[in-house]
């Protein structure tokens, strides 16, 4: 193929994502111009991997350009932050007006907001888009978030939802459609992973239970994990984490899980949605506790000094076996519906404040294949929706009421038992507390309010009438006993 006007699309960056999505493009038919800017990276990608009659290494962001179709597509897979920036300002002079810029990146929401103005500012059009799934969902089927400008959908969305994921009993939905304006389609791609954060968390917890206090082996775990992917938990982490228990090191025969160090990484995402969650004032407790037990994994030198000499119980859970499984089973799945359900109300909150549409069905469909999170759960979810679009809480939706009241006695005797033997379990319990503290008419609150006036003269709102008031603490003070 020559570099003539003649492709569908082209795509910068061909690292792990980058690459697999090209070939996935290339797959469905479409011709691709490639870029990467490191020139050997875009040589061995089209002499090997690449070497396809519909795919077209390019050289220059010039020749990419110029191998493009009008109106033009070009989509970035670059490492988030500055580079998109760059990129952006290379490509602007070179593209006409109504092309299109693509971010595909895990970009901050609102790094994508002030690039959507930028960018449509100089007559083009723009899309930051969520890509979900690693490198086999690029390769085979992505779930896609694109949000934008929406002038740009009509001209993506052919080739999006024929490379995204299908799902369906026809296998024909795809999971991608239109998120909404500037960010929107980041910040649902920022909650996924926020989501994720929690499901790894909520599961390695299940895990640490089930071994440290039950006694189980991986053999065992492998069997109790491919159980519960057969029932309510069915979903891509329950299953990987299953394959994970059977692995074994060529080298040794050992457990390759029980060679891993447990000091757990971070890129970031999870992080933004705690301090977007933090900024709106909204209690997205499951993803800031599950960063916070990343860091407190990764404090490995100083936790294995404070194990020397801080004491504890013994971790043994002397109860039945059996019976234990199945109260961390449902353990784990009414605190994954309390994380899910603080996923949605992250995302209404950021819609009000930036005045999008979020269609919330929609989302958890955008999520029931192709991305980390995929789970059957989506669809009781996305059912949740369909029956009440503004559902203020998915734990209001009769069926999470009845799941989470059928599940509750063992979620709290697993809890319970997890403080009384010593095994940690911080997203089991702020799954819980958020439970209770959101099910309560009456909170302690009146007497932190009744503090902060105390000290600061912040005045409260009183139950029997209406008003601010101030109480002179110091003089209405009675002497105790
Ligand atoms: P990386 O995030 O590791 O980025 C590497 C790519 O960025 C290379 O192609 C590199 O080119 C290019 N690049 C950099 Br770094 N600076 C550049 C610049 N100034 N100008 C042009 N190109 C530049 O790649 P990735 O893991 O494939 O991820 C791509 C994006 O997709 C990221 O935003 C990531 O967060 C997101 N994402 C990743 C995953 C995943 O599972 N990895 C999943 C979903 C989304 P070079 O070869 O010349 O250095």
């Amino acid at each position: 193929m020559t570099k003539q006007a003649s492709c569908d699309i082209g795509l910068i960056g061909l690292a792990v994502m980058g690459e697999n999505l090209a070939l996935n493009i290339a797959s469905r038919g479409y011709s691709i111009a490639v870029y990467n800017r490191t020139t050997s990276v875009t040589d061995a990608f089209t002499a090997d991997r690449g070497k396809q009659p519909n795919v077209v290494g390019c050289r220059t962001l010039e020749d990419l350009v110029a191998a493009l179709k009008a109106p033009r597509k070009v989509m970035m897979m670059v490492k988030a932050g500055p580079a998109v920036d760059q990129l952006i300002a290379t490509l602007t002079p070179l593209l006409s007006k109504g092309d299109v810029i693509i971010d595909g990146g895990n970009t901050l929401p609102s790094d994508t907001d002030r690039r959507t103005r930028e960018v449509e500012a100089s007559g083009l059009l723009y899309i930051g888009t969520g890509v979900s799934g690693g490198e086999e969902g690029a390769l085979k089927g992505p779930s896609l978030m694109p949000g934008g400008s929406k002038a740009a959908w009509p001209l993506i969305q052919p080739i999006f939802q024929a490379i995204a994921a299908k799902v369906g009993p026809k296998g024909d939905i795809p999971c991608c459609d239109w998120v909404g304006p500037r960010g929107a389609g980041n910040y649902v791609k920022m909650v996924h992973n926020g989501i994720e954060y929690g499901d790894m968390q909520l599961i390695c917890e299940a895990y640490w239970l089930l071994k440290q206090a039950a006694g189980l082996s991986n053999d065992q775990l492998a069997k109790v994990f491919d159980t519960w992917n057969r029932g309510e938990l069915d979903s891509y982490l329950i299953e990987i984490t299953r394959d994970i228990f059977t692995a074994r090191d060529p080298g040794t025969n050992d457990y390759v899980v029980d060679k891993i160090l447990d000091k757990a990484g971070a890129k970031g995402t999870g992080k933004w949605m705690s301090q977007l969650a933090l900024d709106m004032g909204v209690p997205s407790t499951l993803v800031t506790e599950a960063v916070y037990a990343r860091c407190l994994s990764a404090m490995k030198d100083q936790r294995t000094r404070a194990s020397r000499v801080l004491v504890g119980p013994d971790m043994h859970n002397r109860g039945d076996t059996h019976l234990f499984i199945e109260q961390v089973r449902q353990a784990l799945y009414a605190s994954k519906i309390a994380s899910y359900a603080q996923g949605f109300v992250q995302l209404a909150a950021a819609a009000k404040e930036n005045e999008w549409q979020l269609d919330y069905r929609s989302i958890a469909m955008l999520w029931r294949g192709g991305c980390i999170i995929r789970a059957q759960f989506l669809e009781r979810i996305a059912e949740a929706y369909d029956a009440e679009p503004n559902l203020e809480n998915l734990m209001l939706a009769p069926y999470f009421q009845k799941a989470l009241a059928d599940s509750q006695s063992a979620w709290r005797h697993v809890i319970a038992s997890a403080a009384t033997i010593g095994v940690p379990v911080p997203g089991f319990m702020a799954a819980l507390a958020y439970y209770d503290g959101y099910r309560h008419e009456r909170l302690p609150a009146n007497l932190l309010q009744a503090q902060r006036d105390y000290f600061g003269a912040h005045t409260y709102e009183r139950t029997d009438k209406p008003g601010t008031f101030h109480t002179e603490w110091l003089d209405l003070r009675r002497p105790v006993g």
